[in-house]
């Protein structure tokens, strides 16, 4: 089976698990794991925040930071798209007690233009409070549409002047890093906090990380334990984290150059369409017309290509360091003998 359904599915290599098994741990709980707090300085420095923190998974990441910076009753504008929106099962409302105010961007981009008549007036007392923007970068369901700096730094500049927190649903920051030039600390430098991940396309088995100031991460510290996520000896998956960084950020531009062979092949496909003429990183999303969805994905696994839903229409392939040019070879192949040869 050749998996393009996610950057998630890798499998740590011999070398992570080594990693992994020599790991100095203590408990985090009492801030004592030496690798993780090792790990907390490491994502600091490349986050070029004050502090960090190791958290099991990007949903508590996000909502981790979405529940230290808020209220209840406050809103938090997002993109359409978001995955904070879609998938991450509603917990805005049900931790937080807050409401997220959805706005369609363009390829998951959204302009100061459209968030400042979404801000709620101060004087309007019945009107939910605007707290937080947070955008996402990469952007999943955008087909991993990236963010310029001038962009990023238009609606950070709003955020400033009215006052309100400016979040990075960064899970994918290291591909958006890769495919701007853009150091992942330069990306991260306008916002408040940022939540970034090692669990895809970084190859770790688990984990994220969130970043912002000593005061937002001290409450982000207790607000983790509270949602269940205080672990103990955690060094063991700090470690994989640390491998992670150390050795499978710089060779993402692979996975962009492979996601982009996907995309030029299904381009000359008659029974396919790119849902963007662009492939900026490792996701493609495409829309096989006259076979839906569900059945795409079914006749992709009978020929031994594992691949998923993006949008509600369309179709998601994902490069990651588990497939190589060979694999996605065997792939194009597959897609060309199911939707139609090269034209
Ligand atoms: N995305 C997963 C699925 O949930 C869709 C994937 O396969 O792409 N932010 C973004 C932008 C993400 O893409 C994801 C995971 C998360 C947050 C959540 O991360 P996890 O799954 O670690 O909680």
């Amino acid at each position: 089976m050749i998996d393009l359904r996610s950057d998630t599915v890798t499998k740590p290599s011999e070398a992570m698990r080594r990693a992994m098994a020599e790991a100095d741990v203590g408990d985090d709980v009492y801030g004592e794991d030496p690798t993780a707090n090792r790990l907390r300085a490491v994502v600091a420095e490349r986050l070029g925040k004050e502090d960090a923190l190791f958290v099991p998974s990007g949903v508590m990441g996000n909502q981790i930071l979405l529940n230290a910076l808020t209220s209840p009753s406050d809103e938090v504008i997002c993109e359409r798209h978001a995955h904070i929106f879609h998938y991450e099962s509603g917990t805005p409302a049900a931790f937080s007690g807050i409401q997220l105010y959805p706005v369609e961007g363009k390829r998951g981009v959204i302009t100061p233009e459209q968030v400042e008549p979404m801000i709620r007036p101060e004087s309007a007392y019945y009107m939910p409070r605007t707290r937080v923007v947070a955008v996402e970068n990469t952007h999943n369901r955008a087909g991993g549409g990236v963010w310029t700096l001038d962009e990023i730094a238009a609606l950070g500049k709003l955020c400033a002047q009215r006052g309100l927190y400016y979040h990075l649903d960064g899970a994918r920051i290291w591909n958006a890093a890769t495919a701007t030039g853009a150091t992942p600390a330069e990306i991260a430098s306008e916002f408040d906090t940022v939540s970034a991940c090692f669990s895809k396309g970084l190859g770790a088995p688990v984990g994220s990380a969130i970043a912002g100031d000593k005061a937002v991460i001290a409450e982000a510290f207790r607000v983790r334990k509270a949602m269940g996520g205080g672990m103990r000896q955690i060094g063991v998956l700090a470690a994989a984290a640390l491998h992670a960084l150390e050795n499978n950020v710089d060779r993402l531009a692979e996975d962009h150059e492979r996601a982009r062979r996907l995309a030029d092949a299904l381009a000359n496909l008659d029974g396919a369409e790119l849902v963007y003429d662009e492939t900026p990183t490792n996701i493609v999303l495409f829309r096989t017309p006259g076979v839906d969805t569900t059945t795409a994905i079914e006749r992709c696994r009978e020929r031994g290509l594992l691949i998923s839903h993006g949008t509600v229409d369309s179709l998601r392939l994902v490069a990651h360091l588990d497939v190589g040019d060979e694999e996605i070879g065997e792939a194009i192949s597959i897609l060309e003998e199911l939707f139609g040869e090269s034209s």
